[in-house]
């Protein structure tokens, strides 16, 4: 039996704009992801975009009978900007406050602690539009003023809170490889909308400690620890390279409130840095997280690069290494994603060692699998797959910590089958299958297998 530390917390997350669907009258304003499917809906899989997904804003009562048998202690979404404040500035949409507010208490009168982000990669349209998003300091601003109305208006009931969702996801794929609108290629303003980024987030951490004076709040990063191809020199300094990209750009601005001056260097050598200001640094160093979300799907294994870069390209990290397939590597064929239980091991370390040891949580973890239908017997999908995959990343975050790390709970990917970006429903994760045409939920054998682990504290 493992066992997990008293209080340790157990859930799922979903968000806002792949999990609540948009119904007539709700008064949601349109996103990014809107106007994306718009232009081109013939990227997104099967051409279903972000208007019908999970259903859960009409559902939600229901669903939470759900969580409950699913042995959910805690449960993390988002709130949805253009569904709150449909310009992203000004007016409120008091339908909205009223679905976030009961769907919240409902929660917590069943037992289970919302966990609720800001910002899930889901842009309010008139932002993008009129100020060109994160790019803008305007965006840093609005971005503020809607984190303190989300605090004035939920503080009382959520006390755990999540700036952004996986920050460099939206800087990667929408400013230097095109899967997220605006679907540009950058490098300068893609440093630009990270560092803004950073600097709303400290901004809103400032606007929530003179509201909610009894929570906690964080910001959740994918971390992909960066392993070297071997002990070679140059294959060692690319997996140097690679970590400061993918992790520490955002994790030394959230829990050290300061930049790697060794990113700095790489930023100023291309002629990369971004407009700010030193009273701009300042509310980000004094305005560090609490807690620490993290998610980890898989490792990011590189070599030193085996041809000179082209020099005049655009900028990308991989200027500094090349993507390395290690032999034997164990495949998620479907995500095309490596499974590598022992990262999350690797990452409690890491945050021990080097971050101040600062609590932390799972926010995701989970398999995406292809086609599950054909997994169902008697009714029920048995994704024992998925249950071997959550078995394994725990016996390697159980060993982190009991070595020390901090780490207050596991929260997997995902609840309700969900929309999945430009995959839509490809991949399923949830504990629970989504018939997408009816809507109809049913637990699946992970479901079940998740209520007895929380139940245990362990398995
Ligand atoms: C994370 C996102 C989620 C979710 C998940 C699964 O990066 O925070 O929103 O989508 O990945 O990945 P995907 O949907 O691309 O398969």
């Amino acid at each position: 039996m493992i066992n997990f530390p008293e209080g340790f917390f157990w859930g799922s997350s979903i968000s806002a704009e792949q999990s609540e669907s948009r119904v007539k009258n709700d008064n949601k304003g349109l996103t990014t992801w809107d106007k994306y499917y718009e232009l081109e809906p013939y990227k997104f899989h099967n051409n279903i975009g972000p208007d019908k997904t999970t259903g859960i804003y009409e559902q939600y009562i229901s669903d939470i009978e759900l969580l409950k048998k699913t042995g959910h202690t805690v449960f993390r979404t988002s709130i949805s900007w253009a569904r709150l404040i449909p310009n992203g500035t000004g007016e409120i949409n008091q339908k909205a406050v009223e679905f976030y507010k009961d769907y919240f208490t409902k929660l917590k009168e069943n037992g289970i602690e919302p966990i609720v982000n800001l910002y899930h990669f889901d842009t309010p349209l008139k932002l993008e539009e009129e100020f060109g998003g994160f790019a803008s300091k305007k965006v840093v601003d609005a971005f503020s003023q809607y984190a303190k109305t989300c605090f004035e208006l939920f503080g009382d009931i959520v006390k755990k809170w999540v700036t952004f969702n996986e920050p460099i996801v939206s800087v990667e794929m929408g400013y230097l490889k095109q899967y997220h609108y605006p679907l540009e290629v950058d490098s300068k303003k893609a440093v630009q909308v990270a560092y803004n980024i950073a600097l709303a987030s400290a901004k809103a951490i400032r606007e929530f400690k003179n509201i909610v004076k009894d929570g906690q709040i964080g910001i959740i990063l994918n971390l992909t620890p960066a392993y070297p191809r071997s002990n070679n020199l140059y294959d060692l300094k690319a997996a140097e390279i690679a970590e400061l990209f993918a992790n520490n750009s955002f994790l030394d601005p959230a829990v050290k409130g300061q930049y790697d001056k060794r990113l700095i260097d790489i930023i100023k050598k291309h002629d990369l840095l971004p407009e700010y200001t030193q009273e701009e640094l300042n509310i980000i160093s004094q305005n560090k997280v609490d807690i620490l979300g993290i998610n980890y799907y898989q490792p990011l294994r590189v070599a030193a690069r085996a041809s000179l870069p082209n020099p005049d390209a655009p900028f990308m990290p991989e200027y500094y290494y090349d993507y390395y397939s290690m032999p034997g590597r164990r495949m998620n064929p479907h995500r095309g994603w490596e499974i590598y239980p022992k990262g999350l091991y690797d990452i409690s370390k890491n945050i021990k060692e080097n971050y101040n040891n600062i609590p932390w949580f799972v926010a995701e973890n989970g398999m995406g699998v292809e086609g599950e239908e054909k997994y169902r017997v008697d009714g029920m999908i048995q994704d024992d797959y998925r249950i071997e995959f959550f078995k394994e990343h725990l016996e390697w975050l159980h060993k982190g910590i009991q070595e020390g790390s901090n780490c207050m709970g596991y929260i997997v990917w995902t609840t309700i089958d969900c929309w999945s970006w430009m995959n839509a429903y490809k991949n399923r994760y949830g504990l629970i299958e989504l018939e997408y045409d009816t809507q109809i939920r049913r637990i699946k054998k992970s479901g079940y297998w998740f209520n007895e682990l929380s139940k245990n504290n362990g398995f």
